[in-house]
């Protein structure tokens, strides 16, 4: 881990940090060969009006006993943790005093590999905790942007601010993902380039106001591997 410093980047609603090459160049490529290797990546489907739609990424998570979700409508299978991830979870734990009980890896082959728009909201994820993203290989655009119809829970008020179609404002500068001091005027959808040994902290309440993608790059040819650790809360054993 290196001391890189860290960038907050605020819109109303929305609180990221961003550590650009947390993880030194040489460590990173080392880590990205380790868990290329380690991981049983697979490739899942979604079925959508009856037709069967493989993911454009491979997957895989992993997780502790009792701490998977559905995602994207998948079921999904828990892999015990692997050795890099173990001790990537340790090093989080140690940044943000967070025990991450969850992880998604994504492995994007190259440019034509995507995330579509979302939050990650589900009912199973601990809304107090943050989410930690780690990016290896290719840089890639984060996109981010206010939700289209923002779900949020009873009682939670609009940050202010807040504004699902900013159109009409303008920003400063919203390509910077500069710190955002002046409410009203921010809610413009951005970009961050995430970079090989990138971290970004997903603070809450994030997810419940905006949502992010990683948009096809057809010029992209290198692979880009992604760690997103979450919380669960623990569903109880069965029976
Ligand atoms: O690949 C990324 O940077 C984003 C991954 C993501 O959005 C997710 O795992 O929910």
């Amino acid at each position: 881990m290196s001391s890189a410093t860290e960038r907050l980047i605020e819109r109303p609603g929305l609180r990221l940090i961003h550590w650009p090459a947390w993880i030194p160049p040489d460590e990173a490529e080392a880590l990205e060969r380790q868990l290329g290797a380690e991981v049983p990546w697979k490739q899942e489907a979604i079925t959508l009006f009856g037709r069967c739609h493989p993911l454009p990424r491979l997957t895989c998570w992993m997780g502790d006993p009792g701490c998977g979700y559905r995602y994207s409508g998948l079921e999904n299978v828990l892999e015990p943790w692997s050795p890099a991830a173990e001790q990537l979870r340790r090093q989080l734990q140690a940044l943000t005093g967070w025990r991450f009980n969850s992880l998604l890896l994504n492995r994007y082959r190259d440019g034509c590999d995507a995330m579509g728009w979302h939050a990650d909201d589900e009912p199973e994820l601990d809304p107090a905790a943050p989410i930690a993203s780690l990016s290896l290989g290719a840089s890639r655009d984060f996109r981010l942007r206010p939700r289209p119809s923002p779900r949020r829970p009873p009682g939670l008020r609009e940050p202010e601010g807040y504004s699902i179609n900013p159109g009409t404002k303008s920003g400063p500068n919203p390509g910077t993902g500069a710190t955002c001091t002046s409410t009203g005027s921010c809610c413009a959808p951005f970009n961050l380039k995430l970079a090989h040994g990138d971290l970004l902290l997903m603070e809450p309440p994030s997810q419940w106001w905006w949502q992010h993608a990683v948009p096809r790059r057809q010029r992209v040819q290198q692979e880009r591997l992604n760690l997103t650790f979450r919380v669960v809360r623990p569903s109880p054993p069965a029976g």
